[in-house]
């Protein structure tokens, strides 16, 4: 399919190094696709369901001990240690590259090496960089080929360049002991070996067009983040862009998507996503900040997406899509997880694939869930009702507002406005969200992550920040930076805000707030609505509860002074000064 000597090259060495019975090349062709998913369905790879319900959609279950990002086994490899940072995992690449090399020595034997072309962005555009990915999965192929645009027309822009990213990913034996996902910024490549979940090995997405790009963000100029992208239509026809960056599992396909409540709806608000997990941003030659969606599908959280939730991506999932650890309804043939409905299949097999009784299920204990917590569905971009016009224009869409938010069940008023792009960047630093199923380890542990790129980073924290700030110098219009949190609790841990839709209200204060429209009271943290400002309309919600949602907590805040001081040691001597006089001012304002 190519002439480019680097690309072969390149094939030719990992395939002495894998040893695989043949390499095939994926060229995008609908035939192909279409004998990929026949060969998983007669192996049992793939479950194909109900067709008439579920057109072209399947269902996949991957290992019992591999169902999540593993932060602890992903690496980022620089010639220097104090480039990855003391945030990231780090070992020298001669020795990962040798550590590696005998994992993936003769792994593909037996099996087909399928080259995957793919770009991330829309192909040949300023924004769009490409990959090639090598693995031994089908089900990866037919993952990237919704999450990216991929097949034979991606080699020929590439034509004879070396420029690429290098993704290596063998199954191996799904050995968690020697999971390992490295990144060699250095060397453009990733290499990703005994897994067969997500996050872990469709490469294009947190290893690509996070890891490897924030580095070449940095280097070049522009910025990955881990960013929902959002337009708000008025009823003027005037669309506003917002993005957003919530760690794994804290909203942003939710909010990337939402549908307005009834009375805006009414009035012709309308909502459109663009992206739902990955930003790269740039700035525009008009000096305002643009941003792209690099994916070309949605990897989403499957759990508590449902009609009330989430209608725009339940509706993107009933074809095309690919499940991963939901629950089977062997009735019908149909899937399922907890927070579709309340009517859980009589007859069902769960994401391990054991029988599932209904009678055992506990809604508080997640071991008897018939879907995993992390359990997804992968499906196309055009699939979404309210994707937007946009999501192909290769000059992005121009950002007004930028928006960082967590799960916290306190200090955190529902939202704030940063007093200015370094005083936002330091807002962003001291993100602080509990921990969720999206990656392997404890579930509902408060720690810092910072922009919600703690995982993500390709390089040392600090020089993320400076990169931030520097950023911020450069961009003549800068969007203006807030921060929400929707997850506020009561006293017996139910959420106060009702989330999800309404979260439109929020959105629509911060775009008055960017339009000079309504004012704000100064606090400590930053500029809180005055509760006037936030149009409950329709809602059941109280303005006394809107108090509460609004009030900055000083003795919770003060707290956090410490933990915030503890992380920033942690990130180490390349914090810059800026973000310690934030703190400082910070510390100064709570008294
Ligand atoms: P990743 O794909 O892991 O990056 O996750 P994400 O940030 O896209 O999170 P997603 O939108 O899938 O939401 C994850 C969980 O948060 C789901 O269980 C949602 O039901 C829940 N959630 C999303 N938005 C809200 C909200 O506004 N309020 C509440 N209470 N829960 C929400
Ligand atoms: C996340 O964990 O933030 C995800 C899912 O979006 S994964 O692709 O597994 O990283
Ligand atoms: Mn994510």
């Amino acid at each position: 399919m190519t002439k480019n000597v680097h690309v072969l090259n390149w094939i030719n060495e990992m395939a002495e190094l894998t040893q695989p019975d043949k390499i095939v090349w994926i060229d995008g062709s609908d035939e192909q696709t279409e004998a990929l998913r026949k060969e998983a369905v007669s192996t049992g790879e793939l479950i194909r369901l109900n067709p008439e319900q579920y057109p072209n959609c399947y269902l996949h279950r991957t290992a019992v001990n591999d169902v999540a990002r593993v932060e602890n086994r992903t690496f980022i490899c620089t010639t220097k240690q104090e480039d990855a940072g003391n945030i990231n995992n780090w070992m020298a690449p001669s020795e990962c590259y040798a550590k590696l090399g005998k994992l993936f020595k003769g792994s593909m034997k037996g099996r087909t090496m399928y080259v995957i072309p793919y770009s991330m962005g829309v192909p040949g555009s300023e924004f769009a960089k490409i990959g090639i990915e090598l693995t031994d999965s089908i089900y990866v192929v037919l993952n990237m080929l919704i999450m990216t645009r991929a097949g034979k027309q991606i080699l020929d822009i590439l034509g004879d360049s070396a420029d690429f990213i290098k993704g290596l990913h063998a199954r191996a034996d799904i050995d968690e002991e020697n999971r390992y996902i490295c990144h060699f910024p250095e060397d453009n490549t990733i290499w990703s070996v005994n897994s067969g979940y997500g996050g872990n090995v469709l490469l294009g997405k947190k290893c690509f067009a996070l890891r490897i790009a924030s580095y070449l963000g940095r280097k070049e100029g522009w910025m990955a983040e881990h960013m929902l992208i959002l337009g708000i239509e008025y009823p003027d026809g005037d669309i506003k862009y917002i993005s957003a960056a919530f760690p794994s599992a804290c909203g942003k396909t939710n909010l990337a998507m939402l549908i307005p409540p009834e009375v805006f709806r009414k009035k012709g608000y309308k909502v459109w996503c663009v992206g739902d997990d990955i930003a790269w941003l740039r700035i525009g030659k008009d000096g305002r900040l643009w941003a792209v969606n690099p994916e070309n599908g949605f990897f989403g959280v499957a759990p508590g997406t449902n009609e009330h939730s989430n209608p725009n991506a339940l509706a993107t999932t009933k074809k095309d899509t690919i499940f991963t650890n939901v629950a089977l309804n062997t009735d019908d043939n149909t899937v399922w997880w907890e927070g579709l409905d309340n009517n859980p299949p009589k007859n069902c097999i769960d994401w391990k694939g054991n029988k599932w009784d209904y009678a055992n299920y506990d809604k508080k204990d997640k071991s008897t869930c018939a879907a995993h917590p992390n359990s997804r569905f992968t499906a196309p971009a055009v699939n979404c009702p309210c994707i937007s016009p946009e999501f192909n224009n290769a000059a992005g869409v121009p950002i007004s507002a930028i928006v960082f938010g967590g799960r916290r069940a306190r200090t955190a008023p529902l939202v704030y406005e940063s007093f200015n792009w370094q005083h936002g960047t330091f807002v962003g630093s001291i993100m602080a969200s509990e921990t969720t199923a999206a990656a392997a380890g404890a579930v509902g542990v408060v720690r810092r992550d910072p922009m919600a790129m703690r995982p993500f980073v390709g390089y040392n924290m600090g020089d993320y920040f400076a990169h931030w700030l520097e950023m911020g110098k450069k961009i003549p219009h800068a969007p203006k930076i807030f921060h929400v949190n929707w997850f506020r609790t009561d006293d017996e841990g139910h959420f106060i805000w009702p989330g999800f839709g309404d979260n439109m209200r929020v959105l629509l204060w911060i775009l008055d707030r960017v339009a000079g429209k309504v004012d704000a009271r100064e606090t400590a943290i930053g500029y809180v609505p005055n509760v006037d400002d936030i149009n409950i309309e329709g809602l059941s919600v109280t303005k006394e509860t809107i108090t509460e949602l609004l009030d900055v907590d000083t003795a919770s805040w003060k707290q956090d002074i410490e933990n915030i001081k503890e992380f920033y040691k942690l990130v180490g001597d390349r914090v810059p000064a800026e973000l310690y006089d934030e703190l400082k001012g910070l510390e100064a304002r709570l008294g």
